[in-house]
């Protein structure tokens, strides 16, 4: 009678572990133009107008609101996205970005 051989066990470990994730942080200040603020979360993090709004008045009255959470790629190529658009318009307008624990 012929025996059945199970299959061996995988030789090298599975790797199962999530690249670590970044939170890009918006900053107030006291000359961006709301409405541009506004603009901008529409533009780079693809937000509704009312996530955009909600988003930027919490970082008006708390001076600063995390906007989204990424990989660390995309998280600094949005926030310098922000930034460059601030600079480009004459608007001190800042993104950072933070590793999350
Ligand atoms: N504080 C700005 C103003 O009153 C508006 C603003 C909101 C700017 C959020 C930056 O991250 C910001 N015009």
């Amino acid at each position: 009678m012929s025996e059945i051989i199970a299959p061996s066990k995988p030789q090298t470990r599975v790797r199962t572990e999530r690249p670590p994730l970044y939170k890009v942080i918006l900053l107030n200040d006291d000359f961006t133009p709301r409405d541009f603020v506004t603009m901008v979360l529409k533009a780079v993090f693809r937000m509704t107008g009312a996530e955009a709004l909600g988003v930027m008045l919490t970082a008006h009255k708390k001076g600063a609101c995390v906007v989204a959470v990424f990989t660390r790629e995309v998280a600094e190529t949005k926030a310098a996205q922000g930034n460059e658009l601030g600079r480009s318009n004459g608007f001190p307008l800042a993104f950072t970005t933070e590793k999350e624990e």
